[in-house]
């Protein structure tokens, strides 16, 4: 039986790839952190209870920021495949935390490859980076591939940038199976709260519901290759089969505008909306409302701006060329934009029925404003 370790098992990518990597009959070992409530909501419904039966999926306590961890945990598990799914994510936030986030995005990645390294795994242990398209951020005008070169443009971009040549310069320097996959955005009904498109569906989700009055956004410019965390652990997974250790881009190869990803969430619940205005100025008001599930007021504003969410230097477009991984690992992603939207939506109305049920029943709601 093959056995991966997986950090950032707790995260949006480390629960849907434990979950193909069981169905593909791994045992799993997944590094989480410590914290002072349970953090593990994404990945509970594949515990099993150790105590009855040998189970296949275990969690190990463990930081990218703690070295002598990481040495024992791989010594612990002898792993044939490590995907290196940990990180401070949030681009916004690595402007807050740039410190913090080179030590763990950063040198977290370096700690991983040397303890293989050092403990004479290089032939055994496969290693998977989750490297990003922010590596290209501040590349304009055309499809970014393998060969693009790079350009960060925020600390976590320049974090994840080092990640990526420290696993390229393993895979070379010691001949280790070691990938980057240059991964675009990607989503889900499980992405974090913080993250645009969720915070998009929750919001569109409670407005609907007459749980919210509006959503405050940032820049609503910007362009985003969007695809389907599904598709994109199972790229993961195909990078590490290979004859030879490469690193691809994952991508679908379509790029949208925040707006445009408002406007498609909005219609899935009847809404259709215009803006008016620009910049700090622009705002979302309802045109039409169809749906009687989620009766809005025509002539509501239910979108506004917040300069806060602005960042010091922006990516203004990403749009990924997958023709490698499509060719060579025969990866084709199963959902499109639409299917990703409605997959989202649907999710986060059934969430928030459960929210309007309790406050119909007089209980107390609490917003969800971020
Ligand atoms: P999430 O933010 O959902 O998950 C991040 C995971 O990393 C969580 O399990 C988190 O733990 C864990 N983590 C954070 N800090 C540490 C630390 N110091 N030590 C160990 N673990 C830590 O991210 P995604 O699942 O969306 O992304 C997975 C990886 O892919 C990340 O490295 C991300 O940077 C990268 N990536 C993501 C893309 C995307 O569009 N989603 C695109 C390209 C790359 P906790 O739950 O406790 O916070
Ligand atoms: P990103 O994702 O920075 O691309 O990084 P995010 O969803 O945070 O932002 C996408 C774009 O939307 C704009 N935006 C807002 N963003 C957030 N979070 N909140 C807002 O209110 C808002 N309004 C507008 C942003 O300015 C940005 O242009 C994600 C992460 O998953 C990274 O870990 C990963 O490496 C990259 O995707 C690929």
């Amino acid at each position: 039986m093959k056995k991966a370790l997986v950090t950032g098992i707790t995260g949006q990518d480390g629960a849907y790839l434990a979950e193909l990597l069981l169905e593909k009959g791994y045992e799993v070992h997944g590094v989480k952190r410590r914290s002072s409530l349970f953090n593990t909501q994404r990945v509970d419904h594949l515990y099993e209870d150790p105590h009855e039966k040998h189970v296949r999926f275990k969690l190990h306590y463990g930081d990218l920021s703690d070295s002598t961890n990481i040495i024992r945990l791989i010594q612990e598990v002898q792993p044939d495949e490590i995907y290196n799914l940990g990180a401070m994510s949030h681009v916004r936030v690595s402007f807050d935390e740039p410190e913090y986030t080179a030590m763990v995005d950063g040198i977290g990645t370096l700690r991983i490859l040397e303890a293989v390294r050092l403990l004479g795994l290089t032939e055994k242990t496969r290693v998977y980076q989750a490297s990003t398209s922010e590596l290209y951020g501040g590349v304009q005008g055309h499809a970014q591939s393998e060969t693009t070169p790079f350009y960060p443009r925020s600390p976590y971009a320049v974090a994840k940038l080092y990640g990526y040549w420290i696993t390229v310069n393993y895979r070379e320097a010691y001949n280790m199976y070691a990938c980057n996959g240059i991964l675009f955005n990607h989503e889900s009904p499980l992405r974090g709260e913080t993250f645009v498109t969720r915070k998009i569906t929750r919001a569109v989700s409670r407005i609907g519901l007459g749980l919210q009055d509006k959503v405050y956004l940032g820049n609503m410019d910007s362009l985003r290759d969007w695809g389907h965390a599904k598709d994109y652990v199972e790229a993961m997974y195909l990078i590490l089969q290979q004859d030879t250790p490469e690193d691809y881009v994952i991508a679908t190869g379509v790029t949208t505008t925040v707006r445009d990803f408002v406007k498609m969430s909005f219609a899935e619940i009847g809404v259709e909306l215009e803006f008016k205005g620009e910049g700090v100025d622009e705002k979302g008001y309802v045109v039409s409302s169809t749906n009687p599930d989620f009766a809005v007021e025509v002539g509501k504003e239910v979108l506004a701006i917040d300069p806060r969410y602005f960042r010091p230097t922006e990516v203004d477009l990403l749009l990924g060329d997958p023709t490698k991984a499509m060719t060579k690992l025969n990866w084709k992603p199963k959902y499109d934009l639409a299917g990703l939207v409605k997959d989202m939506m649907q999710a986060d109305i059934t969430l928030f029925q459960r929210d309007q049920l309790l406050a119909k029943s007089g209980h107390q709601v609490l917003n969800y404003y971020e």
